[in-house]
């Protein structure tokens, strides 16, 4: 048996619940290509979520990709450095020069006050990422997005369920960008959705999707195959059942790390923001190791030893790596938040099916 305790694991159903829909599959014969199950989760996703407009996909970063080639995004875009490659390789696919600006220590989002210094003439976006579920500023951004005329999309790929004052995060931006991969909160195995704002842009998005077909003869674009099938349609649909009882299970050991690592100089936490419903994703500290008395890195591989596998998502830096830490924008002197943050991060166990004496076990290791 795996005794290990990972980063997350996904809250899967019984399998009993799951051979029903396998065997409807077979019988239809219907395997993709927007057939019953994909319909179903589109409709019960839209509703779930309060958006309006939803596409599903193979996988949250070719939604990425495929949310700028609808918006025709050229030039340069303004980004995260500390986010998960694929926000960044979004733009890189698509011939984007990615200009990165530095982060808020708060929130580890993008700082909405460094934006307007990293706008050229070039400038056509902006790709902030709502990092750990946590909202960007959305109304500050779409403030300077407006005076500028930038196109905004949201990498919204940690905040299923999330919401602000009540309202979906998911319809802030012109597009937002789910990820339905093993490691989320929400999973179809792989998968990932563009949320849209207007039926027109959905439809172009649908046409990309699958190949750029407007029809059985017209081609209007050079799409791709980012279809989602049956099988990952109905694992989502058995999913959505268990979101809100499994977020309730999220909580308490959110709640419970919060409390007892307060107590524990040198370990910094982040608080809950104001107004926000979360989804209890990821839980992240931040290790100030001359208060700590052991490195980051230190209190990472004891934990390994231990086999407690946190992950220091995210670190290094996507600026860091070899293609596009020849970037001016990727010069450490333009970013010393998000290096200092990437340095201290450790995120910790967290998942529905994480038990209680597992979590103090953690805790105990931490402390000592
Ligand atoms: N934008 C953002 C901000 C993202 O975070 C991501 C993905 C994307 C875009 C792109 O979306 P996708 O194209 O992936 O849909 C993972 C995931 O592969 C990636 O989806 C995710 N972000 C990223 C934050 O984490 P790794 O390399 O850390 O995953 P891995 O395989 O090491 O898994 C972490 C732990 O999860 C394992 O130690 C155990 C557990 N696990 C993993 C898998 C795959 C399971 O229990 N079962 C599993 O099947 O990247």
């Amino acid at each position: 048996m795996d005794d290990k305790i990972y980063v997350n694991r996904p809250s899967l159903p019984p399998l009993d619940e799951f051979i029903p829909y396998l065997e409807k599959i077979w019988e239809s014969k219907w395997l993709t290509n927007n057939a019953r199950y994909h319909q179903e989760l589109e409709d019960a996703l839209e509703e779930f979520l309060g958006v309006k407009h939803i596409s599903l996909f193979a996988n949250g970063t070719l939604a990425l990709m495929l949310a700028l080639q609808c918006q025709r995004i050229t030039g340069e875009v303004i980004t995260t450095p500390f986010s998960f490659v694929a926000s960044t390789h979004s733009l890189h696919w698509n011939g984007i020069t990615p200009v990165f600006s530095d982060i808020d220590p708060q929130t580890c989002n993008l700082d909405p006050e460094k934006i307007e210094a990293a706008i050229t003439p070039k400038t056509t976006a902006i790709l902030p990422v709502h990092v750990y579920g946590n909202p960007c500023n959305i109304d500050r951004i779409k403030e300077i997005a407006d005076v500028y005329g930038l196109h905004v999309i949201y990498d919204a790929a940690h905040a299923f369920g999330v919401r602000l004052n009540g309202q979906s995060i998911l319809n802030a931006g012109e597009m937002s960008i789910l990820s339905f991969h093993a490691t989320k909160v929400f999973t179809t195995m792989e998968g990932g959705a563009v949320i849209s704002q207007d039926e027109a842009t959905k439809r172009r998005i649908d046409y990309l999707k699958n190949f750029g077909f407007a029809g059985e003869t017209r081609v209007i674009q050079p799409g791709i195959n980012a279809k989602m099938h049956e099988m990952q349609a109905a694992l989502g649909l058995i999913q959505l059942k268990d979101f809100e009882a499994n977020r309730q299970k999220r909580k308490m050991i959110f709640d419970l790390y919060s409390r007892e690592l307060a107590e524990i100089p040198g370990i910094n936490t982040m608080p809950e923001m104001p107004g926000v419903t979360h989804n209890y994703a990821y839980f992240p500290i931040f290790v100030d190791n001359k208060i700590f008395g052991r490195t980051r890195d230190q209190l990472y591989e004891d934990l390994q030893k231990n086999g407690v596998f946190g992950r220091r998502y995210f670190y290094p830096l996507i600026s860091t790596f070899p293609p596009y830490k020849g970037l001016k924008s990727a010069d450490p002197t333009n970013l010393p938040i998000a290096h200092k943050i990437a340095e201290q991060v450790i995120c910790l166990p967290l998942y529905a099916s994480l038990q209680i004496d597992e979590a103090h076990r953690i805790l105990e290791l931490i402390r000592n």
